[in-house]
């Protein structure tokens, strides 16, 4: 719901330390500086072709998929925000093979970041919105440095996550534990404006969000959920559906958390090996940690994706994320497949 009096993100997370003891000042300043970052990359990607951003960038990363010049901006603009500030172990992105440790010549904290600097890059040059994810994990353990293994945790164990939409509206959302707090970027003055807090995603949706291109490549679960949906209200599920799928996740999560829906980019028998389209660590995971501190649900189809112990850091997963009811049905139908 719309606070009342206007609340600045810097007084929301002194709050949040201040009465729940939930942030640290490391982890604040962390936060500060992601958010600061997020409104250099928003004003890159508001310039379009004003800018020189668009098009590619005629080099490709770890997933070896091309990357476009603001996915290469937005990950340069990310390490150099975070490097200085004493808070943060190492980084790790999906534009960058392995992970990034803070250089010697500055502190080194407990925090790891890990983001996808840009998703749904796809849609940069036909100004659809698009987004930055990030995930923070705490560094286990005493060991000294830091290595690939210190970031293979559960997404049970983040310690704050969030996203930053470039759409109609620069908007910030992120959790630390304590629900979901939504922050509209003020271009007059700079700064980001608490929008809605305790954001509650409704048990029940008639929204679901899949590309349905690929339908003939699912795995039954999946095929007999979206049929009942088609079916509609001669179906068994005696109700109509609407289907949305912008091919931005931010901008798919976003309305989800908006106004409740079920988003799904399940494993499909073209690359059966694969798990899924979609990176744990720095998609899943912060998406997951969002949508279940609103009330709603995220598993992999068979269990609860937070719970998914990584192995390697670019790992993919099947996702299917949003209201608890329709998600826990889809859950359903895989485990009865089984
Ligand atoms: P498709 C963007 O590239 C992304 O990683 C997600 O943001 C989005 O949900 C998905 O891929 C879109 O995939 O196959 O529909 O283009």
């Amino acid at each position: 719901m719309p606070p009342t009096k206007r609340v600045s993100l810097t007084q929301y997370l002194v709050e949040q330390q201040r009465e729940h003891g939930h942030i640290p000042s490391q982890l604040r300043l962390l936060l500060e500086i992601v958010a600061r970052a997020c409104k250099t990359i928003a004003i890159s990607v508001n310039k379009g072709a004003l800018g020189e951003v668009l098009g590619s960038a005629d080099t490709e990363n770890v997933q070896g998929e091309v990357q476009k010049k603001l996915d290469v901006i937005s990950n340069e603009v990310l390490i150099e925000a975070n490097e200085w500030g004493g808070h943060l172990a190492a980084m790790a992105s999906e534009e960058m093979d392995s992970i990034h440790v803070v250089p010697h010549r500055y502190p080194q904290g407990e925090y790891l970041l890990l983001f996808d600097p840009l998703d749904g890059s796809s849609n940069i040059d036909v100004n659809v919105s698009i987004g930055t994810i990030f995930s923070v994990l705490r560094k286990v353990g005493h060991h000294r440095g830091v290595s690939e293994e210190d970031f293979l945790q559960p997404g049970r164990a983040q310690a704050a996550a969030g996203y930053c939409v470039y759409g109609p509206q620069t908007t910030l959302v992120l959790t630390v534990g304590t629900g979901v707090a939504m922050f509209t970027l003020d271009r007059e003055t700079g700064s980001w404006v608490l929008t809605a807090n305790e954001v509650t995603i409704p048990a029940d949706t008639k929204e679901f969000a899949i590309n349905m291109s690929n339908l003939r490549h699912w795995a039954a679960p999946v095929r007999r959920y979206i049929d009942e949906c088609l079916a509609g209200k001669e179906g068994p599920r005696g109700k109509d559906f609407n289907m949305r799928w912008v091919a931005s996740m931010v901008a798919d999560v976003h309305r989800i958390l908006t106004r409740g829906g079920i988003f799904m980019y399940p494993w499909d028998q073209r690359e059966p090996d694969k798990p899924g389209k979609l990176r744990l660590m720095y998609e899943a995971n912060p998406m997951a940690f969002l949508v279940e501190q609103a009330g709603g649900l995220a598993t992999n189809g068979r269990q609860r994706i937070l719970d998914i112990v990584p192995t390697k850091l670019h790992e993919r997963v099947s996702v299917m994320l949003g209201s608890k009811n329709e998600v826990q049905r889809v859950t359903e139908y895989h485990q009865a497949a089984d």
